[in-house]
């Protein structure tokens, strides 16, 4: 799509992609104390087959973020459904956002508070039959995020991407890694019982900025180490961005609600 552009000026963006000026942009501030209390007897967001390892893995610098996809045997595709969600959407890709230093890069932040970087992990409505497709849709897309803290212990996720970094130091290049579930990406640190996730309607926080997005933002923070951060960090974005999260958007009278935590099926 030839899609150029920078985090040097997000304000920018409208001018060569006008969504990025809409009424329902990504991301946002999330203010605990504006948001909708959990809906008894709502039910919880299913990741269904996250446990089920690929056939292949590839991850691309593609000069705004490392993005991870994979091949799954038909019928194995992870997929999420329930919560505020209509229907089953089919995982796509997913990538990071991260910041100069530790004490930015996420693209939600908290209360004002930013977290040191933020997973996306992208999904297509199925009925819609592909991605693209999906885009064009109110409800085409849903991107689960997760804001991440910094731990000892690394994320196992990212570290199997890790063994391809290398590879891929210059945008677009891409390179094939060994294969895992994207189980592998969950929190190895300590589990939260109560764990919520917050759903508002939004967009894409890049360039076409399409406003399709369903976003299921977990609290139930990830984990990473600085070592981590640092390599990605090592990773060259286009224009030499070394950050690659947009700044907040205005909620323009959406409001957030509060959901139940996200489970697994069939994992
Ligand atoms: C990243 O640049 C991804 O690599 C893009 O994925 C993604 O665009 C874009 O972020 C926006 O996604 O979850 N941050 S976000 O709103 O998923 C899309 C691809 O270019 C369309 C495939
Ligand atoms: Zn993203």
């Amino acid at each position: 799509s030839g899609a150029h552009f920078d985090y040097g000026n997000p304000k920018d963006w409208p001018k060569d992609y006008p969504s990025c000026g809409g009424m329902r942009q990504s991301p946002i501030n999330i203010q605990l104390q504006d948001v909708g209390m959990i809906e008894p007897g709502q039910q919880p967001v299913y990741r269904n087959r996250y446990g089920a390892k690929p056939k292949r893995m590839t991850i691309t610098n593609n000069g705004h973020t490392v993005q991870l996809t994979g091949e799954w045997q038909k019928g194995y595709t992870p997929t999420i459904s329930g919560g505020p969600l209509n229907g089953t959407y089919q995982f796509s890709e997913l990538h990071f956002h991260w910041g100069s230093n530790n004490f930015v890069g996420s693209e939600h932040l908290i209360n004002n508070h930013s977290f040191p970087i933020e997973m996306h992990i992208v999904h297509w409505k199925e009925t819609y039959g592909n991605k693209t497709e999906a885009t064009k849709h109110p409800n085409g897309l849903a991107v689960l995020g997760y804001l991440m803290s910094i731990h000892k212990s690394p994320n196992r996720g990212l570290k199997m991407m890790q063994m391809g970094f290398q590879h891929i130091v210059e945008p677009s290049r891409s390179t094939k890694i060994d294969p895992f579930p994207l189980s592998f990406f969950d929190p190895n640190v300590s589990r939260q019982k109560t764990a919520r996730y917050f759903t508002y309607p939004g967009s894409l926080t890049t360039p076409p900025c399409s406003e399709s997005v369903t976003w299921l933002l977990s609290v139930r923070l990830g984990n990473i180490a600085t070592h981590q951060l640092d390599s990605l960090r090592r990773l060259r974005l286009s224009n030499h961005d070394n950050h690659n999260n947009r700044p907040t958007q205005q909620l323009n009278g959406r409001s957030v609600s509060s959901y139940l935590e996200i489970q697994f099926s069939n994992a």
